[in-house]
């Protein structure tokens, strides 16, 4: 790591199946800041047992994750790829700051309210202090920034207000982490609903573009997303199903919207559909591939899951070991 680049912190939680949303929401701008800050990439499979997990499965899906990473093209060796259940800083500074975080706070967060009314048979005390555990990953490595989709911004202010008030009783501990959002892509909508963001969770199979979709079911879903009865293709909220359309394009290809309009201008959105489709399916295809390849290599993706996680325990420790002092835990003696 140098010392002259700035910190990143992001992570992904390896419960369901990845849709196109993670990916142009979050691993694609990871991807394009790797090369620019000291960037700490963690599969966060302590947050997905906040919701009822079969194992095999959820070890399963963590290492997929994981060669996702490998596979989108971050490199393991200038920056860090690993587990968080490997690094125990997490759950212990997670703990601290608990003691920091208000009932109040907790209970406003959109996602606790959200995710509660869905697992009514499972509110569990993990699933109400998540934020808190999300604020630890991002406070321990004193991250500059934080690239996120939208729906995480009131996660991110909350650890914000964390590390200011942790900061404003012992001084100046954490690094103060600003949210990175991605010009597009930032809020992939889904595909039979466009007013609801696409989610993993989405129990509608068609209403998500996952990322391991071969291209003909990709080239299905494209066909029968909701559009409306306009017939003109317009960026605007009024036509919520043609602009979510338009701003995938966009993420995918790096053309504005207003482009976009103009390039599809007195075109119908049976074609618009079909280049939308054939230009997510090569943006896929080679990810598919190269995860195929990595992940047959299983002696390298151990041994990145080995070393890296070596790499954030040392990083992790000597923010712990300095807030654990503050507080007042007793020295440790050598
Ligand atoms: P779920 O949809 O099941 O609640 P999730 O996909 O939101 O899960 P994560 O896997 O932790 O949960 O999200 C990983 C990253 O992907 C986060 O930065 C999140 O903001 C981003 N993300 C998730 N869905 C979208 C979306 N539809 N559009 C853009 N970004 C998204
Ligand atoms: N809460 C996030 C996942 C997540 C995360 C993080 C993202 C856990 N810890 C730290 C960024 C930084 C989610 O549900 N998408």
């Amino acid at each position: 790591m140098e010392d002259s680049k700035k910190t990143l912190f992001s992570g992904m939680q390896a419960t369901g199946n990845l849709t196109l949303g993670n990916y142009l929401g979050a691993l694609k701008n990871w991807v394009a800041l790797s090369d620019e800050y000291n960037c700490f990439y963690c599969v966060v499979d302590e947050h997905s047992i906040t919701v009822r997990q079969d194992p095999a499965e959820l070890r399963n899906r963590a290492r997929k994750l994981l060669t996702l990473y490998l596979a989108a093209g971050l490199d393991p060796e200038k920056n860090c790829i690993y587990y968080q259940s490997h690094v125990s800083a997490h759950a212990e500074l997670a703990w601290i700051l608990n003691c920091f975080t208000y009932m109040g706070e907790l209970q406003r967060m959109t996602q606790f309210k959200d995710k509660s009314a869905k697992h009514a048979d499972n509110i569990n005390a993990g699933l109400f202090t998540y934020p808190v555990l999300m604020a630890a990953d991002i406070l321990l490595f004193q991250s500059d920034v934080v690239p996120v989709g939208i729906d995480q911004m009131q996660h991110l202010e909350l650890t914000r207000d964390i590390a200011q008030r942790f900061n404003g009783i012992y001084g100046d501990v954490f690094k103060i982490p600003e949210a990175y959002i991605g010009k597009s892509g930032a809020k992939i909508m889904s595909l039979q609903e466009p007013t609801k963001k696409m989610s993993k969770s989405d129990e509608n199979p068609n209403a998500s573009i996952y990322l391991l979709d071969d291209p003909d079911t990709i080239m299905r879903k494209f066909k029968r997303a909701v559009t409306d009865s306009e017939g003109t293709i317009l960026y605007r909220d009024e036509q919520p199903g043609v602009k979510n359309l338009i701003d995938i394009y966009s993420a995918c290809t790096g053309k504005a919207p207003a482009d976009i309009e103009k390039e599809f201008d007195g075109k119908g959105y049976g074609d618009f559909k079909m280049e939308v489709g054939e230009t997510v399916v090569s943006v896929l295809k080679p990810l598919q591939d190269r995860m195929a390849d990595i992940a047959k290599d299983k002696a390298y993706v151990d041994n990145v899951i080995k070393t890296n996680a070596e790499k954030a325990n040392y990083f992790a420790n000597k923010t712990l070991r300095k807030v654990q002092k503050k507080v007042g835990f007793p020295e440790r003696i050598r």
